[in-house]
């Protein structure tokens, strides 16, 4: 009887405070593991742990970035379906993607909603990019939303570069599609399916990270990964060799 009385909060703290488990990256690198690699953590909603990989080299004053995706050699095939993209795929250790599910849950971990407004401990989004030319960029963002599966992962991303080529935003307020789900928000096309990816479309490309890899010093457009901002720091406009999605949580 006194077990069913302890709440799932408590629960979750004790289970915690008995395994160790951090919920990111940024507390396993505090904690002394600076070196980049895969650790466990612990997803308090899902009252359950996963495993991530920590980037925690990245070129920035905050470090311990907990890595939600990866294109590194395009050996990964993204043109897949709304349940893979859904629960995830790939390999920690190569290219691939975490799940909307576990991102959602990520997301949650440090952001608390009272009186309908959402606290600031939201995490950031670090994009790493590299160009075929060897250009490097690490633009950094605000999440200030990401629903839930009822809401197709809504996310609304803001961007904390002051100015410069990334100071728009490259994500406003889109619902994630797949090529077997169309949520964007162009009526007469089904931009998943012609991007042969899930991403959060617009009407339809403004970026997308899952996009097909492109050929090796081939131009950077439309069809293959992009992000907006690229063109400007490399007029010679390569494509993408590397990119990642990384989020970094202020508290915990
Ligand atoms: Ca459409």
């Amino acid at each position: 009887m006194y077990a069913n009385a302890i709440n799932s909060a408590e629960k979750t703290q004790r289970f915690m405070k008995l395994t160790g488990f951090s919920k990111e990256c940024t507390s396993i690198y505090a904690s002394g593991s600076t070196s980049s690699g895969i650790y466990p953590i612990w997803l308090k909603e899902r009252f359950q742990f996963t495993y991530v990989y920590c980037d925690m080299e990245l070129v920035s004053t905050k470090k311990g970035w907990t890595t939600i995706q990866r294109r590194m050699n395009g050996e990964l095939n993204f043109n897949r379906g709304w349940n893979d993209y859904v629960r995830g795929f790939g390999s920690l250790r190569g290219e691939y993607w975490l799940g909307l599910e576990n991102i959602y849950r990520l997301w949650r971990q440090t952001a608390t909603i009272k009186k309908g407004f959402i606290s600031r401990t939201s995490p950031e989004l670090g994009v790493d990019l590299e160009d075929w030319d060897g250009v490097k960029a690490f633009p950094q963002y605000g999440v200030e939303w990401f629903g839930p599966e009822k809401t197709n992962f809504r996310i609304n991303v803001f961007s904390l570069n002051a100015s410069g080529c990334f100071e728009s935003t490259p994500i406003f307020f889109n619902d994630f599609s797949t090529p077997d789900a169309d949520n964007d928000e162009k009526e007469q096309n089904h931009c998943a399916r012609e991007n042969k990816s899930g991403w959060w479309f617009d009407d339809c490309v403004v970026s997308n990270l899952n996009a097909p890899y492109p050929k090796h010093k081939h131009p950077m457009n439309l069809d293959d990964i992009f992000w907006k901002g690229m063109f400007c720091l490399n007029p010679k406009d390569i494509a993408l060799r590397y990119v990642s999605m990384n989020f970094y949580h202020t508290k915990t």
